[in-house]
């Protein structure tokens, strides 16, 4: 597995596991609806969880909730530009762009994003050939169907790794043959996209084979639904099931996290990591 990512100005160090910072730009994550000073509120927000050991700040202007729909591409321009603008020049922060859409990869690249996140892997039109002249690092996803469509009744005709491991070897071939360059990827299981809780558990615990691709493998299950189907928890309480699943993926090989609570799953995932290395001679 590459140890280094080459993001940009940036080099993102994956011999330990790391911590992406969700950002989200859209007006209901917003105190006020995004009605003022929805700018300086990101920039604060983005501030603390730097502060608290982000690697990585992870900007999304488009909601991929389950039912979400696509905005209007000058929409996702205006919320996340000025967001990846201040994140670079004021903080020097390695930015993540959660986009599918070529021209946001491309503006968000040409003003200092490191990071293209694609939960649809780069498979809208256009958003390959952006991703390769970019240059940058790619996280390339499995979702089934659409947010819009993803979680009616999802089913799988294989078991759920087969299932994912498929799509994401034939995802890797196809980055590779428009000229992203292999040890530019990273890995996702997709945790939450078209997947019901039973599907979110068994890929958890048999997520260690993705890391046989040579990639870095990310997961994202902070807040989401699994846990609060498991634990019924409503979403504001759902920290300590996403620490327990955060050390979990840690431990079946993940080397980047996507959560909401930086501080609590920085700590939970470098005393997993002290564990692991326990013994060894790193
Ligand atoms: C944008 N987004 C929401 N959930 C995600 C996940 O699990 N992985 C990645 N890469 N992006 C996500």
């Amino acid at each position: 597995m590459p140890k280094q990512l080459r993001c940009g100005r940036h080099q993102l160090d994956l011999s330990y596991p790391r911590v992406m910072g969700i950002l989200n730009v859209t007006p209901d994550s917003f105190s006020d609806g995004g009605r003022h000073n929805a700018l300086d509120e990101a920039v604060r927000h983005a501030e603390t969880m730097l502060a608290e050991g982000a690697a990585i700040i992870d900007i999304g202007g488009e909601s991929t909730r389950p039912g979400a729909t696509p905005v209007p591409l000058q929409e996702e321009l205006d919320r996340v530009l000025p967001v990846v603008e201040r994140l670079v020049n004021e903080l020097d922060a390695l930015v993540s762009l959660d986009t599918s859409r070529g021209e946001v990869m491309h503006e968000a690249a040409s003003r200092g994003a490191g990071m293209i996140n694609d939960v649809r892997s780069l498979r809208w039109p256009g958003a390959l050939e952006a991703a390769a002249m970019s240059g940058l690092p790619v996280c390339v996803m499995h979702m089934l169907g659409e947010p819009t469509d993803m979680q009616r009744a999802p089913h799988y005709e294989v078991p759920i790794e087969e299932a994912v491991a498929t799509f994401l070897e034939k995802r890797i071939a196809e980055c590779e043959a428009a000229g992203v360059r292999r040890d530019q990827l990273v890995l996702d299981p997709g945790f939450g996209f078209g997947k019901r809780v039973e599907h979110n558990l068994r890929l958890l615990n048999r997520m260690q084979p993705l890391t046989e691709f040579g990639l870095p493998v990310l997961a994202g299950m902070s807040r989401k639904s699994m846990i609060g189907k498991v634990l019924a928890r409503p979403v504001e309480e759902r920290l300590p099931g996403g620490l327990a699943l955060a050390t979990m993926a840690v431990e079946r090989g993940a080397r980047i996290v996507r959560v909401h609570d930086v501080g609590p799953t920085v700590d939970a995932v470098n005393m997993t990591w002290a564990v692991l290395q326990e013994g060894t001679d790193a």
